[in-house]
Parts: structure tokens; C-alpha cells; sequence
């Protein structure tokens, strides 16, 4: 079984001597395939043979999620179309998805990493997993299904929406592991625990994502459902779930270096930060064929430790994230950029640029407003309140999130004006 014979199991050295060859390889790849690299080291002066160790990674020019939106849909793409046996996307910052593509030996290789984090979580061909992840364009629900698969388990492919459809499988097929968004699992227990069904529950692991939590929430949830739950990260750029994940020691998410090597530096500077110091994660994938990005800006904002973990595992863990360093908001683990709210707001003749985007949880459910400011001129007695506009606005809106929101139409001049950097999130949301 390919996921057993864990390269995260080597030593350091090792680590380093895999890391450097693939590195090598990969950059030498993207040059001779993907033309914007091929110009972007060019400009800087670089050549594939000029990378010889891991530390001249830092001569290498970053990737961007906006490099891909340019280079939309399938520009940054380093084969042709008959070798991508899928794609995924996620949001852009305006308008446009980045697009992602895997050929066969990407796909086996994510399936790999994610059957390596459910073994990590301790679910094994012995479990049956509900995954509550969406499936469809978002990585989620695909990439945990395959990796569930891998490892033999047997998949429940429940994807999102249907909260009672979920409980009543969960308690009939006696599931015993669940892979969802963390504050989807606290609206689960909820449920449950409404139904008076916790103490009828074969669940005993959660391997949760897509969105920000931290160790109270997890505790929170361990207590409520009484199992043990995991942090498992991802994006969809440089892959999807599978990443990172963290052991049963829950000390930082353990990063499956043989495929991303990770490297941590300072926001503003763009200058490599030291092991321990937090920064923004950038990832460089050493053996995708479809999208392969040197040096992405994750905008994740976290810290690396290279030491050994207690669990016997020698790959670095980055610790739990403590923000990013972008806009990006992360609703219902859908990723939403005021600037998308902004550009579909434009389509409505009737309203301003002026609105507010205010986020909330409302039982462990994410909920989303967004109020906008009608121009003056259409404010007349017809239009106050007026449903069919709302409707209109809710529509636009949809189309470019995915998702619902509440519509609320305030009047002009209500809304808060900015001198400097206008604001336009309030996000309520607690993470406890
Ligand atoms: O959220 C992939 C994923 C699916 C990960 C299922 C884990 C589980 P994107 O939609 O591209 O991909 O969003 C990626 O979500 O840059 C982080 O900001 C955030 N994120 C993902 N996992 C975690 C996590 C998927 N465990 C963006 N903790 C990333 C905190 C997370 N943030």
C-alpha cells in the first residue's frame, strides 16, 4: 500500500535530498512547459541550472492567485488538454475562478496524500466515512472521496445540504468517521443532540477543514460528540485537501513535504522568515504534471517546526492558522472576496458602490448580509423595500458566490463612509 511507505518517515536529511532533486526537476519542467514561467525566470535572470540547493528557491519569483486569474482558464496549464483528466476551481478575487487541472498521476498522488491524513486521523478500511464536504467544483468533497477510497474505507458520498438526510445515514449505517467543515460538525452535533441520538452514535473521528477553527472549537466538538477530531488543510491551487494534517498529538498539521515544500516568509517583505516565526506559507508542488506553482502565495498566515513530533513522524508541521493576509473571507467554506460582492454589485444599475458585507454564525451556521446603498435617483416610494430588486441583487449575488445572502436595501447616504481604506466586512463570527 503506497500510503504506508510514508516518505514523511524519513529523516531530514533524506527530506532534503528528495526535496532538492524534485526541486530541480520541477523547475527545470515548468521552464520547457509553461511559458509564463519560462518568461518570469527570464526576466529575473534564472535559468533551470542555476537551482542547485533548496535555498536558492528564494531567487525563484512567486506565484500569485491573481497569475492565475490572468492566465485564466487554462493558460498556467504544463499539458495539453488530452493529458487533464479533471479540473477544479475555486473563487478569484474578482469575477473569474482560478482553474485548476490534474492529470491521472496528479489525482493518484492527491489520493495519496489524503489517504496519508486519514491514516493519520486513525480511519482505516475498518471505518465508514460520511463525506460532507461539497462535491462539485470545490476540491473538497472530490479529493476526501478519493483518499477515503485509497485507504479502503467505505465512502458515504454525502456531500453538502441535506442536514437530516446526514444524521439519519450516520445513525443507520452506524458511520464512524465524518469529513466536513468544523462548523457544519458543531451544527451536526446540535441536531443530534436536539434528537436526544449523540449516545446512539458509532462515530468515533472527524477530519475537519476548508476554514479557520481552533483548538477550543475542536474540543468543543471532541466533547460533544465524544470522538477524536482532526485538522486537515488544503487549497485547491495546489491541490485541494491533503496538504497537511495533524496527528493524534495535535501539535501543528504535518505537511506532506515529498509533494509541497513549504517555506514561510514575511508579508511585507517577501523575505524568508526563520523556523517558529509566523508568516505567510507559500508552497512550491514538487510533482504535479497538470498545475505545477513555484513558490504559490497561500496567503495563510502560520508558523513551521522542523523538530520531530512525538508521534515518530520527522515531516514540518505548520501550526494552526492564525488568519491570512488578504480579504478573503471563508462562508459556509466557500471562499468570497469583497472584491467578487463588488464586481457583481456593478451589474444592478440601481444601487452604489457603497455596501456592507456582514458575516455572522447563527448556530454554527455561517450567515451572510449584504447591505447596499441604492442610488438616490431610484430611491423613490416604487422602489423602498422593494422585493423584486432585492431578488435581483440576491441573484447577481448568487451567481458569482454560490452562495445566499440576505438582501438588505438601505438607504442613500446610510452607510458608513470611509477617509482612508473603506471597509466593507463586519465579520461577528467568534472562533472560540
Ligand atoms: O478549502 C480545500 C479543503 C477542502 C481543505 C476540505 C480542507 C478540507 P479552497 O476552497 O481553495 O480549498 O480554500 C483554501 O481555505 O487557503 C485556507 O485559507 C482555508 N483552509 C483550508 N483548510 C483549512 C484549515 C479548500 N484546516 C483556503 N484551517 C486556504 C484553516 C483552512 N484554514
Amino acid at each position: 500500500m503506497i500510503w504506508n511507505e510514508t516518505k514523511e518517515c524519513m529523516s531530514r536529511d533524506e527530506m532534503t535530498a528528495l526535496q532538492t532533486a524534485r526541486l530541480k526537476k520541477i523547475v527545470d519542467y515548468v521552464y520547457h512547459n509553461v511559458e509564463f514561467y519560462r518568461k518570469k525566470m527570464q526576466k529575473v535572470g534564472i535559468l533551470p541550472g542555476d537551482i542547485k540547493t533548496l535555498e536558492d528557491i528564494k531567487n525563484l519569483p512567486f506565484t500569485t492567485k491573481d497569475d492565475l486569474r490572468d492566465n485564466y482558464p487554462f493558460g498556467l496549464f504544463a499539458v495539453p488538454q488530452s493529458s487533464i483528466v479533471r479540473v477544479h476551481a475555486s473563487s478569484g478575487t474578482t469575477g473569474k475562478a482560478t482553474v485548476v487541472g490534474y492529470t491521472r498521476h496528479d489525482l493518484d498522488i492527491w489520493a495519496e496524500c489524503v489517504a496519508r491524513c486519514m491514516t493519520m486521523a486513525n480511519i482505516s478500511k475498518n471505518d465508514i466515512i460520511q463525506v460532507a464536504y461539497g462535491y462539485g467544483l470545490f476540491t473538497g468533497g472530490l479529493g476526501a472521496h478519493s483518499g477515503a477510497e485509497k485507504i479502503g474505507a467505505m465512502v458515504v458520498p454525502m456531500s453538502t445540504g441535506n442536514s437530516k438526510k446526514l444524521t439519519t445515514m450516520m445513525l443507520d449505517f452506524g458511520v464512524t468517521a465524518i469529513a466536513c467543515t468544523p462548523s457544519y460538525l458543531l451544527h451536526i452535533s446540535e441536531l443530534l443532540e436536539q434528537e436526544g441520538k449523540i449516545g446512539d452514535l458509532k462515530l468515533k473521528t472527524a477530519i475537519c477543514g476548508a476554514e479557520p477553527w481552533t483548538d477550543k472549537m475542536r474540543t468543543e466538538i471532541e466533547q460533544r460528540l465524544h470522538i477524536t477530531a482532526h485538522d486537515i488543510y488544503g487549497l485547491s491551487e495546489v491541490m485541494g485537501p491533503g496538504v497537511a494534517c495533524d496527528c493524534q498529538f495535535h501539535n501543528g498539521l504535518h505537511v506532506c513535504e515529498d509533494h509541497f515544500y513549504p517555506e514561510i516568509i514575511d508579508a511585507k517583505t517577501l523575505l524568508p522568515a526563520g523556523d517558529g516565526e509566523l508568516g505567510e506559507l507559500v508552497f512550491t508542488t514538487l510533482t504535479k504534471e497538470g498545475l505545477p506553482l513555484i513558490r504559490y502565495r497561500t496567503k495563510d498566515l502560520t508558523s513551521i517546526d522542523k523538530s520531530p513530533c512525538e508521534c515518530g513522524r520527522t515531516s514540518a508541521r505548520i501550526s494552526k492558522f492564525r488568519g491570512r493576509s488578504d480579504d478573503m473571507l471563508i462562508i459556509r467554506g466557500v471562499n468570497v472576496f469583497p472584491s467578487q460582492v463588488e464586481a457583481a454589485l456593478i451589474e444592478v444599475k440601481e444601487v452604489t458602490p457603497h455596501y456592507m458585507i456582514i458575516v455572522d454564525r447563527v448556530n454554527n451556521l455561517d450567515t451572510l448580509e449584504i447591505q447596499v446603498e441604492i442610488d438616490e435617483k431610484y430611491y423613490t416610494d416604487e422602489i423602498k423595500g422593494l422585493e423584486a430588486l432585492k431578488n435581483k441583487i440576491g441573484h447577481v449575488i448568487n451567481q458569482a458566490l454560490g452562495l445566499n445572502a440576505k438582501i438588505r436595501i438601505v438607504e442613500p447616504m446610510t452607510l458608513k463612509r470611509s477617509e482612508g481604506k473603506a471597509v466593507h466586512v463586519i465579520d461577528n463570527r467568534k472562533l472560540f
